[in-house]
């Protein structure tokens, strides 16, 4: 983690989250973006989440990224406090059907609160989108995400020529 003043929070209800949302801090280090972490549970420790606000929104963070697993409220309840866009990432725990209860407990928010919801364990798409929302001030950091997406555009290119020349055979043999 950089040691900069964190532009971004990376949350999660609980340490069995880490590894999956791990991929988020992954990808703000990948665009040198500063962030801090922490665990704040909506139903083990509710009084922390005014607390973590507050501080988020004293420190200017412009993006919070917060995971949760089975019964997801932490990403929501988050967003119910604070104008500081939530990007929730369903985790697909141990308590969980497959996911699916953290998706749809982060996604069906009511009018007027919204969670910006990424894919179940998709914790690396919810860094390039805190990542993305913080280019939006920022022309280095611009440069830098649209670089890794050119990146991505030459590898399925360089495939698809590969493909195309070896037939999808010969293409499915090698991989
Ligand atoms: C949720 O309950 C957490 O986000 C986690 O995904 C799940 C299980 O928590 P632990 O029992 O592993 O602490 O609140």
């Amino acid at each position: 983690m950089s040691t900069n003043k964190p532009r971004v929070s990376v949350i999660m209800g609980s340490d069995s989250d880490l590894p999956v949302m791990n991929e988020a801090c992954k990808m703000l280090d990948k665009f040198g973006i500063a962030f801090d972490v922490d665990f704040v549970s909506a139903h083990r420790t509710p009084h922390k989440i005014a607390e973590f606000v507050k501080k988020a929104e004293k420190q200017g963070i412009k993006a919070i990224v917060a995971g949760a697993g089975g019964a997801a409220h932490l990403p929501g309840m988050v967003a119910s406090e604070t104008c500081i866009p939530v990007i929730g990432v369903p985790c697909k725990s141990r308590i969980s059907y497959n996911g699916m209860d953290s998706l749809l407990s982060i996604v069906q928010m009511p009018p007027g609160i919204p969670v910006a919801t990424v894919g179940i364990d998709r914790a690396d798409n919810a860094g390039i989108l805190a990542a993305q929302i913080v280019a939006t001030g920022d022309a280095e950091i611009f440069k830098k995400l649209k670089a890794y997406k050119d990146e991505l555009r030459t590898m399925v290119e360089t495939k698809s020529a590969k493909l195309q020349k070896e037939g999808h055979k010969k293409y499915l043999e090698q991989k």
